[in-house]
C-alpha cells in the first residue's frame, strides 16, 4: 500500500493512510494507557463525519475494543440509553461535547475522553493481536421491541460484509467516494467509509448533508462514487430544479461523471430513479440491507438494474424466501426473506432471547417480505406494523409511544407511519388527551425534541376520544392511519 495515497479528505484538508495510521495508533495508545489490550470493552464515541471520526473509530479497533458510534443529533436522554445499555468503559467526544458527554459518561460508570487527548497522545503502544472472530462494533438498531437493541458485529462479519461490496461493485483505489451520511449506521460506516478504505480509495466526508454542497462535488469531476438514501435523492432533485439553467448544465454534467450511484436504506421510488436518470444518465443501484446482515440483495454494476427491485444475492450471501412456517416458497412465491453468510451479526447485546428468536434453522429472518420477478428480488414491505422508516432511518412505533405517554396531557397513543413523498414514511400519532388537556403539533415537538431523536418526533398529529380498537382492547394500526387520511 501507498501510505501517501489520501485517505479522508474532511473539512478541506486532505490526511494520508500514514497519518490515519498514526493518529489511530494515538488514539489506541491513548485508551489503552499501558495496559496490552481493552479487551473488547465498549468504547462509545462521537464525532462528527470526518477524519478523527475514522481515527477515533481505528483507534478503539487496533486497542482490542469494540467501537459504539453515538449520534450526534441524539439528545441526551438517547445517548445515555446507549452508553448505559452497551456497557461503554469509556466515552469519547468532541471538546463541544464535553459538557453533554461527561456527565452521561459519569452517571453510566464510565469514564470520559475527549478526541483532542486521544489524539494527541504521544507514547508509542504495542497494540494487541485481534482474531477476526472478536467483536468489533455494536450498532443501536429500533426493532420490535420498545427500545433499540445493540447489533455486534466482529471482524470477520465487517471483513465479510465489505468484501462483498467490493467484488459487485468493483471499488479500486482509483475510487473518491463523496459520504454525506451519519456515521451511526452501516449504510454510511460499511457500504461507504468502510468499502472506501479497504481499497485504499479515497473518502471525501460532509460533516452532514446539503443538496448544494453535494452537486458541487459532483461537479468538481473529482468524485467517483455516490451513496445516499431515497431522501438525499429528492432533496437533491429539489435543489437541481430549483437551479439555474447554467448550474443545473454544469451538475448534470459533473454528476455524469461519476461511475457508480447508489441507493438503500428504503424503497427508492419509481418515479424518483426516473427523474434522476432524466438529470444525470444514472440508474440508481438500488441494494438492500439491514443493520444485521450489511448488505444482501443488489441490482448488477453491469447489466441491466430493474427499478423497484433491489436485485440478487451478494457474492458470499445466501437469500431464500420462506412461509410463516420456515418452509421455502415455490419459484415466483411471496415470502420473507432469510439471510444466511459470514456478514451476518454475531448478536443483540445482551439479548440472548432476542437473539435467538430472530434466527431459524441458522438463518436470520428479516421481517421483510418480497417475491422474486424476472430474476429480481422485489421487497413487499414488513411483517411487522411497528417498524417506521422514515428519511431511510429506522425507527419503532413502540418506543416513540412508551415516550409519548410519559407526558402529562396524553393519556394514551398510537404512533404510525404515515406515507410521504420526502422521506418514505412520516412519524404520525394519534392521542387520547387527558381529561380537559390540550396539546397542538408544535408543543408536542418541542417536548419530544428534548427526549428523541429528530428522525423520531411525530410530524403530524390528531386527537381522538378514544384510539380504534379490536375486541381485545389492542389499538388497530391500520384505522389509526385511516384517521390521517380523513
Ligand atoms: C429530520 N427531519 C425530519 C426527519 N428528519 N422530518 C420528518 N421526518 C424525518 N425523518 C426534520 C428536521 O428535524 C428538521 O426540522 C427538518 O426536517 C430539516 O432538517 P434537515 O437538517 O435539513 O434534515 P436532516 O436532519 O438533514 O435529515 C435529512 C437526511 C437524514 C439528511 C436525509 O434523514 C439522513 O441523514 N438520513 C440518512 C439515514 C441513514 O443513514 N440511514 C441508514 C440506516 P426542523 O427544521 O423543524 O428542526 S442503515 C440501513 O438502513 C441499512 C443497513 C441499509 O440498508 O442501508
Ligand atoms: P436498518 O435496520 O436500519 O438497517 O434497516 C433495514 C431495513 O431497511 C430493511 O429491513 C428494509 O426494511 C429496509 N430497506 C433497506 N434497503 C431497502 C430497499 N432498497 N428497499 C426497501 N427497503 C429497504
Amino acid at each position: 500500500m501507498n501510505a501517501n495515497r489520501v485517505a479522508i479528505v474532511s473539512e478541506g484538508r486532505s490526511y494520508s493512510y500514514a497519518e490515519l495510521d498514526a493518529a489511530s495508533r494515538r488514539v489506541a495508545g491513548a485508551l489503552l494507557s499501558g495496559r496490552d489490550d481493552l479487551g473488547q470493552a465498549r468504547v462509545a464515541f462521537l464525532v462528527r463525519p470526518g477524519f478523527e471520526y475514522v481515527a477515533v473509530q481505528r483507534g478503539i479497533w487496533r486497542a482490542g475494543g469494540v467501537a459504539v458510534p453515538l449520534a450526534a443529533s441524539h439528545p441526551p436522554p438517547e445517548l445515555a440509553y446507549v452508553v448505559r445499555d452497551a456497557g461503554a468503559a469509556v466515552v469519547a467526544g468532541e471538546p463541544a461535547t464535553v459538557s453533554t458527554l461527561e456527565p452521561i459518561a459519569k452517571a453510566a460508570g464510565a469514564s470520559f475522553a475527549t478526541t483532542d487527548r486521544l489524539l494527541s497522545h504521544a507514547a508509542e503502544p504495542s497494540l494487541p493481536h485481534l482474531g477476526a472472530t472478536r467483536p468489533a462494533m455494536i450498532i443501536y438498531t429500533s426493532g420490535t421491541t420498545a427500545r433499540p437493541k445493540g447489533v455486534v458485529t466482529t471482524h470477520a462479519n465487517i471483513g465479510a460484509q465489505i468484501a462483498a461490496l467490493v467484488e459487485a461493485w468493483e471499488w479500486s483505489p482509483a475510487d473518491r467516494l463523496l459520504l454525506a451520511l451519519p456515521l451511526h449506521h452501516v449504510h454510511g460506516i460499511i457500504n461507504g467509509l468502510g468499502s472506501a478504505l479497504a481499497v485504499t480509495a479515497t473518502c471525501e466526508m460532509l460533516s452532514s448533508f446539503d443538496a448544494a454542497v453535494v452537486w458541487n462535488r459532483f461537479a468538481s469531476g473529482e468524485v467517483t462514487v455516490f451513496t445516499a438514501v431515497p431522501t438525499m435523492y429528492r432533496r437533491l432533485i429539489s435543489a437541481w430544479e430549483a437551479a439555474s439553467a447554467a448550474e443545473q448544465q454544469v451538475w448534470s454534467e459533473g454528476a455524469r461523471g461519476l461511475r457508480l450511484m447508489m441507493s438503500g436504506s428504503a424503497a427508492l421510488p419509481v418515479q424518483t430513479l426516473e427523474r434522476w436518470r432524466d438529470i444525470t444518465g444514472h440508474t440508481l443501484l438500488e441494494r438492500y440491507g439491514m443493520t444485521e446482515i450489511g448488505m444482501a440483495l443488489s441490482n448488477p454494476l453491469r447489466g441491466e438494474r430493474r427499478p423497484g427491485t433491489v436485485g440478487m444475492p451478494l457474492p458470499g450471501v445466501e437469500v431464500r424466501l420462506v412461509d410463516e412456517s420456515g418452509v421455502p416458497v415455490a419459484p415466483g412465491g411471496t415470502g420473507e426473506v432469510e439471510v444466511r453468510g459470514p456478514g451476518v451479526f454475531l448478536e443483540y447485546w445482551q439479548r440472548p432471547d432476542e437473539t435467538r428468536s430472530a434466527f431459524r434453522d441458522g438463518w436470520f429472518r428479516t421481517g421483510d417480505m418480497a417475491v422474486v420477478e424476472h430474476g429480481s428480488y422485489r421487497l413487499l414491505g414488513r411483517t411487522a406494523v411497528d417498524i417506521i422508516k422514515t428519511g431511510g432511518f429506522k425507527v419503532s412505533a413502540l418506543e416513540i409511544e412508551e415516550v409519548l405517554r410519559e407526558h402529562p396531557a396524553i393519556a394514551e397513543c398510537a404512533v404510525i407511519g404515515i406515507a410521504d413523498q420526502e422521506w418514505g414514511e412520516r412519524v404520525a400519532t394519534a392521542l387520547e388527551l387527558a381529561s380537559g388537556e390540550t396539546l397542538s403539533l408544535d408543543a408536542l415537538q418541542e417536548w419530544a425534541k428534548a427526549r428523541l431523536a429528530p428522525y423520531k418526533v411525530p410530524r403530524a398529529l390528531v386527537t381522538v376520544n378514544a384510539l380504534p380498537r379490536n375486541a381485545m382492547g389492542k389499538v388497530v394500526k391500520p384505522e389509526v392511519a385511516a384517521l390521517f387520511r380523513e
